[in-house]
């Protein structure tokens, strides 16, 4: 084996049951030495992963891992979405986004997808980060081109969104609400986050990189450091992160297709169905600007009652006032 990330992930999918392996048997099942998969576990402590190791037992992860498989993604996706996605499955990776920015990446199908165990540098908007643990949540990101100028773009973000809402709702987190611009809330907390780039101009049209970063099996102790309230799927709903990622995949691509065709109006009345902000008391972030939502328009612009005008906000953060979440 010449690549050791396969090495790595060969070793991970044996000790994915939790179980205790010796060195020898994994030496064996491998058809490596003893000496190599010490190697590889060492490497492995770069993800963070509980490894217990005891004398005469071997090794195990604590808890075992739901790894990511493509051929499960690949078994759970219809003949139509196999066909026009491109998915690529890596380890760990600087963020599933940055990837696929790469001009080298641009697949031969209409969508490029980078999925990752974990990222090392998991981009938010804005400069901010996203926690990305290994083995425990999606990371996924969608590269594919969009014709047309700046008007193309509108509601974009909120597209990806509410296939990540369509998802997790037929999936049993039956609260989860779609919070502008892009996040996917649960009871107040954050469960999803969106991520769109953007590549070109408006007269030649746009490779866009959209990216979603879900919180599956990530316990509260483990994602302590976030900033935020948050939750995962696993407080809600048991779901193989291997099914969520094909019913992710399954949902975009019909969502992408139907907005390339004919733009957010498309999604307008659903989205407001599963809209959280709407008709709370709101402050955004930028300008400080207090009002009540009031849903979005056409565009995907949020329209705000400041009491004094209905403001169209195109961009920006929004905080709910806190007696309101
Ligand atoms: C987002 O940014 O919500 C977009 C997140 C997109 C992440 C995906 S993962 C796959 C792809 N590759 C990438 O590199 N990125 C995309 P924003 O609205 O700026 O929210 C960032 C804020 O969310 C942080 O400042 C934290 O407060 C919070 N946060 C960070 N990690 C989180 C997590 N795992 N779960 C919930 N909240 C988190």
């Amino acid at each position: 084996m010449a690549d050791s990330a396969m090495d790595d992930r060969a070793l991970l999918h044996l000790l994915s049951d939790g179980l205790y392996h010796s060195g020898s048997e994994l030496g064996v099942s491998l058809g490596v030495s003893r000496a190599a998969i010490w190697k590889a576990l060492k490497r492995l402590t770069d993800f963070n992963l509980k490894v217990d190791t005891v004398k005469g037992k071997g090794y195990r992860v604590i808890g075992g891992l739901d790894l990511l498989d493509s051929k499960i993604i690949q078994d759970h996706l219809s003949c139509e979405a196999q066909s026009l996605t491109d998915i690529e499955l890596l380890l760990t990776v600087d963020s599933t986004n940055h990837y696929l920015t790469d001009a080298s990446r641009i697949s031969q199908k209409p969508y490029a997808v980078c999925l990752a165990e974990m990222q090392t540098a998991g981009r938010g908007r804005r400069g901010r980060s996203w926690f990305s643990p290994f083995g425990k949540n999606i990371y996924l990101s969608i590269g594919f081109d969009l014709p047309g100028g700046v008007e193309a773009l509108s509601g974009l973000s909120l597209v990806i969104g509410l296939a990540a809402a369509r998802v997790l709702r037929s999936q049993g987190v039956d609260n989860a609400m779609v919070k502008w611009p892009n996040d996917i809330w649960v009871d107040g907390k954050k469960l999803a986050g969106v991520l769109v780039e953007l590549q070109g101009e408006a007269t030649t049209g746009w490779r866009v990189v959209a990216g979603i970063g879900l919180n599956v099996e990530m316990t509260q102790a483990e994602g302590a450091g976030i900033d935020q309230l948050w939750a995962s799927v696993s407080e809600y709903a048991s779901c193989s992160r291997n099914k969520m990622v094909a019913m992710l995949l399954e949902n975009l691509v019909q969502v992408l297709a139907i907005f390339k065709e004919n733009g957010f109006e498309a999604f307008l009345m659903e989205w407001q169905q599963y809209d959280c902000l709407r008709g709370k008391s709101i402050v955004l972030s930028n300008s400080g600007i207090e009002g009540i939502a009031k849903g979005i328009d056409a565009f995907g612009a949020l329209q705000v009652d400041t009491g004094v005008e209905l403001l169209a906000v195109n961009a920006g953060d929004v905080s709910v006032r806190p007696n309101e979440t």
